[in-house]
């Protein structure tokens, strides 16, 4: 048997100027790399936007460099890849962010060109969407789901010597001749949870994270030690949204049933918590759950075990508005539910962001699951209980959907002006971005809204792309920014710029 070492490479992170660079650390790579230990497969995360402990951030963290695009590209050197790239037999490259492509595909490019040998692959749901791009770019697997079986499978296949791929499931692979073969009819993705392996978290550059200092959300309190780290109790979801990679990932789909809401145990959850805690460091946790409530009992059930386990709650992804009303006595018509509000304050929350999405409930029906929508409970009331409880509260909306009248995109945005009056601390803005993978991205395609040659750098949420629509997109980034300023308070917008760097 063969010996074999596997890279996982984080890209270098593009941005936006005015916009704020944060690492990736999600956890696809975490998972995978304890899938690989878990049948002692060696492997090594290496983040190319921070680099690991023989790299100084000073060197090049906040000395980003301007790309061809006019986004800013921070991260180590193409030779400082290519020299840690050297080391291993394989390269995986993740492509979960459509808005990421271009480096990931840079990454691949110049690997592919110095190590024609190494094998190089790709998952995630850009990666999946995108396929004869990445394969055009060089990469050889592309993996179409969850991937903690089918990597295993490849590892065992690279251990024989052998790239003859042709019995894994859910993925696709370039053979010898250059033909590409689609597997991803069969093959498996986990049900139950806790046979996953325990995320491999301490392979993560944690301390660079920290010392950095820039989670993805979350209210930080001033001079607070940032010791953070992500976890998932659950995935998939019960909705599913339009704008959404898991909304059609059904079983016989490409990727399989991960849209299906699968839980872990609480055994399971409270052992990852441990190690967290006493293996890791972690002083703070992200919950990442597509829908943290869609089991409501056994979500607050949880959340309390992890407040009572010592860490602080940083933020909780996948918290849907449906989930902090209850039903009333008027039939149909819906009541803040007290009790969960109560019960999220006491787990420790500080923040909850209420993704409005839109004032149309013909949008919400259409494009956003009808998961609640205006004319079932009173919004301001919402606000007003959980205000109650002094917990911060946000807004979220959406804008530009892609037949959206001027008149429901006005609607929104006097909405938003609206909800102020009950004491939101803050409302953002969010242009419509079909990205690759999503039902609205397959529609917008189809209604020539979106031109064939789209361009994935501009998949930013201030940046309107959609074409033949009633609003036209410089227009509508205009009202997205206005309805910004309008809505924001003085302290929120300078706290705002104050995180751009770049
Ligand atoms: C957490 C998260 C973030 C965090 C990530 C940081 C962190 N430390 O976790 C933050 C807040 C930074 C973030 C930001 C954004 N996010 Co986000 N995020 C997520 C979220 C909720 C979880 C990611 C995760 O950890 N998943 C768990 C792992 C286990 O699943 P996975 O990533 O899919 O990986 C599995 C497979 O895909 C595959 N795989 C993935 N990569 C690879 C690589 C290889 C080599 C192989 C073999 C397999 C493989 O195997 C993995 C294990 O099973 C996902 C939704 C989701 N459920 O995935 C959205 C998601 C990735 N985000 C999304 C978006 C749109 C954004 C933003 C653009 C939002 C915004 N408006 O700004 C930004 C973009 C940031 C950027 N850098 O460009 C979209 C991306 C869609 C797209 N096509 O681009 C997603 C899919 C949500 C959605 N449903 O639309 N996000
Ligand atoms: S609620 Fe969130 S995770 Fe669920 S389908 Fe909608 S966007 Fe996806």
């Amino acid at each position: 048997m063969k010996e074999i070492k596997i890279l996982l490479l984080y890209p270098p992170e593009q941005s936006w100027p005015k916009t704020m660079v944060k690492p990736n650390g999600s956890l696809a790579y975490p998972y995978l790399a304890g899938a690989l230990r878990d049948i002692n497969v060696e492997s090594y995360i290496y983040d190319a936007c921070v680099g690991n402990d023989d790299d100084s951030l000073d060197d090049f963290f906040t000395k980003s460099s301007v790309l061809p695009s006019g986004m800013i590209r921070t991260g180590v050197s193409d030779e400082r890849i290519l020299e840690i790239a050297s080391n291993y037999d394989a390269v995986g490259i993740t492509s979960i962010f459509s808005q990421q492509e271009t480096q990931v595909l840079h990454c691949a490019k110049i690997i592919k060109k110095k190590f024609p040998n190494k094998l190089l692959f790709s998952g995630g749901v850009n990666a999946k969407s995108r396929s004869s791009i990445f394969f055009a770019a060089g990469f050889d697997v592309i993996f179409t789901s969850e991937s903690e079986i089918s990597i295993q499978q490849v590892a065992k296949i690279m251990q024989n010597n052998s790239s003859d791929f042709s019995t894994v499931g859910k993925i696709y692979f370039k053979k010898k001749d250059g033909k590409i073969i689609d597997n991803s009819h069969f093959g498996k993705i986990q049900i139950d949870l806790d046979k996953l392996p325990i995320p491999a978290w301490e392979l993560l550059p944690n301390k660079r994270y920290w010392e950095i200092g820039r989670p993805h959300g979350g209210k930080a309190k001033q001079g607070q030690e940032l010791r953070y780290a992500s976890m998932m109790t659950s995935r998939g979801c019960p909705f599913s949204c339009s704008y959404c990679h898991i909304a059609e990932e059904v079983e016989g789909s490409k990727s399989g049933a991960i849209g299906k809401f699968r839980f872990k145990s609480d055994d399971r959850v409270i052992n990852e918590l441990t190690i967290l805690k006493n293996k890791i460091g972690a002083k703070q946790v992200f919950i990442e759950d597509d829908s943290i409530f869609g089991m409501k009992k056994r979500a607050i059930r949880l959340l309390k075990r992890i407040v009572g386990f010592g860490l602080d709650l940083m933020d909780v992804n996948g918290i849907n508005m449906i989930h902090l009303v209850k039903k009333s006595n008027k039939a149909g018509w819906m009541v803040p539910d007290e009790e969960v509000i109560e019960l999220l304050t006491e787990v420790g929350f500080k923040e909850i962001v209420l993704p409005f999405e839109s004032a149309n409930p013909r949008i919400i029906k259409k494009w956003c699951s009808n998961k609640l929508a205006l004319d079932r409970f009173d919004p301001g009331e919402l606000i007003k209980t959980i205000k109650k409880y002094k917990l911060y509260v946000g807004t979220n909306y959406m804008l530009g959907f892609p037949d959206e009248t001027r008149k429901e995109v006005e609607a929104t945005v006097s909405f938003a002006k609206k909800m102020q009056q009950y004491g939101l601390d803050h409302s953002n803005f969010y242009l419509v971005m079909p990205v690759p993978g999503t039902p609205i991205f397959d529609y917008c395609t189809k209604n020539k809204h979106l031109p064939l040659d789209y361009n994935p750098d501009r998949f930013q949420w201030t940046k309107a792309n959609l074409k033949n629509t009633e609003v036209g997109p410089k227009e509508l980034e205009k009202i997205r920014d206005n309805a910004w300023e309008m809505c924001n308070s003085e302290e929120f917008k300078n706290l705002r710029r104050s995180w751009i760097v770049g």
